[in-house]
């Protein structure tokens, strides 16, 4: 048991009995604390930048929700519409002109989407674009790369990232071999390596699918002409481009990590942003693929929630949240103030460590560096990383508990936010 500072009788008394209840104590495994260690916090509300724990303890948030709570949470304006539209009932299983809204916007804000469906969460948006790129090419293999997770699907369940990482789970029981027989890996930025991977498949491979910046093995970035050579080598051979855009979509930018680098796939999943903090994915992208989508065409998905009134108002409210002036902008200065920040800190004191931000989206590792790849992410310490978790969490900073994640400000954090989080991040690395 790790000795902490923190009053955390309650959170305590309540995980124990979670884990009676549910496998864990948890809905998720990466709730759990498995990797950095101790007790995990449990939560009575959230506002704005901030968390309250059970036991009345405050933090300021860099999880976020893992990125739907990019405007603050229970951002006033997005309560206010829920309670508009919550009398009006939760859920029609029926056509609802909300549905029109958000699609709209979503169409006019993100390049490669001419068409989008609703789903509930970032992993059937995932499941359901590797089955449209298999019925649209006729192929049945796919590229992924190691340390990118696009949920939890079996045949993405292969040097997955996120949970999968950080639980160090080879590939997870359950999941048949046929399954993932079909699922190729690249390492992340290595275009010679899916060079090879279509040379030795050739008019096999329906498609390539890839997190555009990789929070979900920790943060690593795209190196310069990784996503334009995948779009040229998708091209090449047929292949579709699909970006996952579940944690980048608009946080990266309005339109996403692919209008920031100005690289426009065929097929785009989102969630977590869409959603408001309801539960919402979505894939979208060129029309002439999203027809074959039943019932326009003969590829089947369905789902009893999708487009619900009430996550498709949350969502509503959060794009138009996020599409007033100046959002990026800030999001950008004060994530770097952050990891600026964080960077020199550990530098002074003595610790090695590389990292950055794009947008409101960072990262850090406790290695040298630099980290293009999943191999280099292993490289950073990891029992380094959970005292620096625990450490943060005694001083009320509440960072994702694992060193495969990526973290995440909204536009609720302040310059006075920023400022207490270095400084008890200068507290902590001195003690590490
Ligand atoms: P969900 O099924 O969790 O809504 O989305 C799956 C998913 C798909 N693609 C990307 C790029 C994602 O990041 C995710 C989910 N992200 C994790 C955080 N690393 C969710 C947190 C969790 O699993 O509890």
């Amino acid at each position: 048991m790790v000795t902490t500072r923190l009053k955390t009788t309650k959170s305590e008394e309540i995980f124990a009995a979670a884990q009676k209840l549910m496998p864990g104590g948890v809905n998720s495994p990466v709730r759990a604390f498995k990797s950095v260690g101790g007790q995990p916090i449990v939560f009575d509300h959230v506002q704005g930048a901030y968390m309250w724990d059970v036991d009345g303890n405050q933090y300021i948030d860099y999880v976020g929700s893992w990125g739907p709570a990019i405007c603050g949470h229970a951002h006033p304006e997005v309560i206010a519409a829920l309670q508009d539209a919550l009398v009006k009932g939760t859920s029609f299983g029926a056509p609802c002109y909300l549905e029109n809204v958000l699609a709209e916007m979503v169409i006019d804000a993100v390049p490669s989407v001419e068409m989008v469906r609703f789903v509930n969460s970032g992993t059937e948006a995932c499941m359901a674009v590797l089955r449209l790129m298999r019925a649209f090419t006729g192929r049945e293999k796919l590229i992924k790369f190691e340390g990118c997770y696009h949920g939890h699907a079996d045949m993405f369940l292969v040097k997955a990232g996120s949970g999968v990482a950080t639980l160090g789970l080879p590939d997870s029981p359950g999941v048949p071999k046929s399954t993932t027989a079909n699922t190729l890996t690249a390492p992340y930025n290595d275009l010679e390596a899916v060079k090879a991977l279509f040379a030795e498949n050739p008019n096999e491979i329906a498609g390539v699918i890839l997190e555009p910046i990789v929070g979900n093995a920790g943060f690593i970035p795209p190196d310069a002409g990784f996503l334009e050579g995948l779009r040229e080598l998708t091209k090449e051979h047929g292949a579709l481009l699909v970006f996952d855009e579940v944690m980048t979509g608009f946080r990266i930018a309005y339109g996403g990590a692919q209008e920031r680098f100005g690289v426009t796939p065929d097929l785009t999943t989102m969630g977590k942003v869409i959603g408001g903090g309801l539960p919402v994915g979505a894939y979208g992208g060129r029309k002439d693929i999203m027809q074959l989508v039943a019932p326009a065409g003969p590829m089947y998905q369905a789902g009893t929630l999708s487009g619900n009134p009430l996550a498709m108002t949350a969502g509503i409210k959060t794009l138009e949240l996020l599409k007033r002036p100046g959002t990026y902008e800030y999001l950008d200065r004060v994530t770097k103030k952050l990891t600026d920040g964080l960077l020199q800190i550990a530098q002074e004191t003595g610790h090695a460590a590389c990292g950055g931000q794009i947008s409101g989206m960072f990262g850090f590792f406790f290695t040298e560096g630099p980290v293009h790849s999943y191999e280099d992410a292993k490289k950073a310490d990891l029992t380094k990383f959970g005292r620096f978790h625990r450490g943060m969490l005694e001083q009320g900073i509440y960072l994702a508990p694992s060193q495969f994640e990526a973290g995440f400000t909204s536009l609720a954090h302040t310059d006075e936010d920023i400022d207490r989080t270095l400084a008890a991040a200068r507290e902590v690395m001195a003690s590490l």
